[in-house]
């Protein structure tokens, strides 16, 4: 730091969504337009802006390093999207900017793997909270109620076994993934805390290959009331399991995405229209049930002033650490034809506006965007398809093909609003092959992502 500068403005901003909503993809983009500044193509605030002195430093103790010079390699040489999250991760940098006269910025970027967000809804929960929470989305719930129905079978009748209540258990968590359902927790069945994920199988094959906990020895359930006696088993035993796995699994990360100061919730709008009704009310239940969780607005004690006074005068490690800023966004924006980018603005907004405007203190925001360009489109034909052109990642079949030349095809026409009801399928947006420039220091075609990061690096 020059000697001209007064201090450092630490700025702490966590990336959560469900997996597939695009979280890795953004933060590549976001590094690399900080790491080699173009404020023409990524202006921070004002095309004025320059950023210096960027330098890489080492995460905090406890975390793995995001992994940005293999995520971007891989986009290019290999054409691939990043490989899965498979471990909470992040990326530590400071540098200067030309807007800001007295202080350089410290910016911690936060990556963690999507399936982790269902297991939000156990912070502050005892294991009693959460079986009761878990069972009566299963009952009241016609989606979860079919894919849960062995379970919820096993748990009324007398005398079941408590490996019989994990079996069924396994069973619903496997039905739920086969039916996309994203609820899927205890999360680790779906993704262990070694990376491990499950792959596409039988509802049994996948019920005898993946733990309802961090291992064999560790699996535990929800239990309804009339088990859920004190001294008696399974209760205390699957109690004391799911207090080790909160603790060492759940909390960790959330906590970290509590000390925040930005939180950016991406919401893959494109994916809940493919999904289907089930899939926007199961995404709209994660956000409120992270909203819960992380709190994010202005905190009681504090108070609106202490922190404004705080930035200013504070040593960057006193300067208080809760959420101020949340940034919802709509990823993958080139998935959707121009015409409609508005509307999925618009549809974002509809869907998560409340949860940010029911909390006092917050400053939000929406933002449509696309990390890394990958499409191009062609101009409406008056009521025609919308065509975009890009390098298709599947065949008609859905199988994955190997990337060959651009090609021609129709993306789905957005809604005004979220219909009231609408069958998975209904809309497509086809996935495609990323569009990453070679040169390390080039890069990509990017949109609304500077905006985002002007917001959140405040
Ligand atoms: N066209 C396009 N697709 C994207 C973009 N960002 C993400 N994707 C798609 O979304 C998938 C998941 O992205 P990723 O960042 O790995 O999601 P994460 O699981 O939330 O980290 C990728 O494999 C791409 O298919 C984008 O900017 N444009
Ligand atoms: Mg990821």
């Amino acid at each position: 730091m020059s000697l001209l500068l007064l201090k450092t403005i630490e700025c702490r901003v966590g990336v959560v969504g469900l997996y597939n909503s695009g979280k890795t993809v953004l933060l590549t983009s976001l590094i690399n337009h900080l790491q080699d500044h173009d404020p023409d193509r990524f202006p921070l605030g004002s095309t004025q802006t320059r950023v210096r002195k960027f330098t890489v430093l080492p995460p905090d103790p406890g975390w793995s390093a995001f992994n940005y010079t293999g995520h971007r390699d891989a986009l290019v040489s290999a054409g691939r999207w990043p490989a899965k999250t498979t471990d909470r991760s992040q990326f530590a940098c400071r540098f200067e900017r030309s807007d800001w006269t007295w202080s350089d910025c410290l910016l911690k970027l936060y990556d963690l793997p999507g399936e982790r967000v269902a297991d939000a809804g156990m912070v502050g929960r005892d294991f009693t909270g959460w079986s009761e929470r878990m069972l009566s989305l299963f009952v009241n719930d016609a989606g979860y109620r079919t894919c849960t129905a062995p379970f919820l079978d096993a748990v009324n009748k007398p005398g079941v076994t408590p490996a019989e209540l994990l079996r069924t258990y396994k069973l619903a968590l496997a039905y739920l993934i086969l039916h996309f359902k994203p609820l899927i927790s205890p999360s680790t069945f779906l993704l262990d805390t070694q990376g491990s994920a499950a792959r596409p199988d039988t509802p049994e094959n996948l019920a005898a290959a993946r733990f309802c906990g961090e291992d064999a020895a560790s699996e535990f359930c929800p239990l309804p009331g009339n088990l859920r006696i004190p001294g008696t088993e399974p209760f205390e035993s699957f109690s004391a399991r799911y207090r080790g796995y909160v603790a060492r699994v759940v909390e960790p990360t959330v906590l970290a995405f509590k000390s925040c100061t930005a939180l950016v919730v991406l919401v893959d709008v494109t994916m809940l229209l493919a999904g289907g009704v089930g899939m926007y009310d199961d995404n709209r239940q994660i956000v409120r049930d992270l909203f819960d969780v992380l709190s994010p607005g202005e905190n009681r004690i504090f108070g609106p002033l202490a922190r404004g006074l705080s930035t200013l005068l504070l040593p960057h490690q006193w300067r208080p650490g809760w959420i101020t800023r949340v940034a919802f966004a709509a990823p993958k924006m080139d998935l959707v034809h121009p015409a409609d980018r508005d509307r999925l603005l618009g549809l974002l907004k509809r869907m998560a506006e409340r949860y940010a405007a029911d909390r006092d203190g917050l400053k939000y925001d929406f933002f449509n965007l696309s990390a890394v360009v990958s499409t191009k489109a062609l101009p409406l034909a008056g009521g025609g398809p919308r065509m975009l052109v890009g390098t298709p990642l599947r065949g008609a079949d859905g199988r994955k093909v190997p990337p060959g030349p651009d090609q021609r095809f129709t993306v789905g026409e957005l809604p005004d609003d979220w219909p009231t009801e609408w069958p998975p399928g209904r809309y497509a947006f086809p996935e495609v092959y990323p569009r990453m420039p070679a040169r390390k220091d080039y890069p990509p075609d990017q949109v609304n992502v500077d905006r985002l990061a002007s917001f959140v690096i405040e």
